[in-house]
């Protein structure tokens, strides 16, 4: 069955490659395209490299890593959040677990570590030597700064497409050096993903506070549902926030979105944003032209 994932940044590459190849040996139904989605979410999340998703990530201003996540099924609706987790990983499956086994859409902190542990996680240490290492050195800089400085911040958003059906996820471990406890866009459905199976899917990165509250992923899938392409529907959402003007519409966002019929494409409003997408097994970067305000 046709299929399309698209992944953000640069470490789309492998995650688009894990969702086809889950794809590829799975049911290629509807849980199939979950899983996919899933799989490449995860695979971000797990690799050390990446130092933004998942374990090793960037942690907060008092050196903890804190991990959002979301996920959201475009035919049912359905969808599952987990935010400020400090122990666990991957988180985008403790999200995937609050949506399938819980009456609830979203568990926070403690809580959302009290039910991994009844899932059967294990918890973990979420630094590397790396994370740990980049936290003292942010540190030794802040003695010369008024501010705490923010930076560092690439989250992934996964895409997945098949015959009309969508599924987004996103995973992040947020901005880096956010004050303990701040969450960002990436497990608020609208915020930073959306899937409804009647217009496709979307996914934000980037500055979540401004990605939130202009709703930006909402913004780019009702664009899509009043005929725009997916790129154009990222676009106008981003034009939307610059046309407001408002200080903080300079900071970097970027999108990526499918549409129900398998139009993809995306948008930013900086240079560099990159995403990868696989159709029905080839894979391609992107890089996308910033939207200017
Ligand atoms: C956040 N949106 O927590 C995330 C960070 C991110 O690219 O996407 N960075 O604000």
């Amino acid at each position: 069955m046709a299929a399309i994932f698209g992944a953000t940044w640069w470490f789309g590459e492998q995650a688009v490659k894990a969702c086809w190849e889950a794809w590829a040996r799975g049911s290629n139904d509807k849980a199939g395209l979950m899983d996919a989605v899933e799989a490449g979410a995860v695979v971000t999340e797990m690799d050390p490299e990446v130092r933004s998703v998942g374990a090793g990530g960037y942690p907060n201003r008092s050196g903890e890593i804190e991990l959002d996540a979301a996920i959201m099924e475009g035919e049912t609706m359905r969808c599952g959040a987990v935010c400020s987790v400090r122990r666990f990983a991957p988180v985008i499956t403790l999200a995937r677990r609050v949506m399938e086994r819980t009456p609830h859409l979203m568990l926070s902190a403690e809580g959302a570590e009290r039910f991994a542990l009844q899932q059967g996680f294990e918890p973990r240490q979420l630094h590397s030597a790396a994370s740990l290492q980049a936290w003292y050195e942010w540190r030794e800089r802040q003695t010369e700064m008024k501010e705490a400085s923010l930076e560092g911040h690439d989250t992934i958003g996964v895409l997945g497409w098949s015959e009309g059906r969508s599924v987004a996820a996103c995973t992040t471990s947020g901005m880096a050096w956010k004050m303990a406890g701040r969450v960002g866009d990436s497990p608020i459905v609208g915020a930073g993903l959306y899937a409804d199976d009647e217009v496709g899917c979307a996914v934000g990165t980037g500055v979540g506070e401004e990605i939130w509250r202009y709703l930006l992923s909402f913004r780019a899938m009702e664009a899509m549902r009043a005929g725009s392409s997916a790129k154009e529907a990222c676009e106008e959402a981003i034009r939307f926030m610059q046309s407001k003007g408002l200080p903080g519409h300079e900071r970097q966002v970027a999108l990526i979105a499918i549409r129900k019929d398998g139009d993809y494409g995306g948008a930013t409003n900086h240079e560099k944003f990159t995403a990868w997408f696989c159709k029905d097994g080839q894979t391609s970067e992107t890089t996308f032209e910033p939207v200017k305000p």
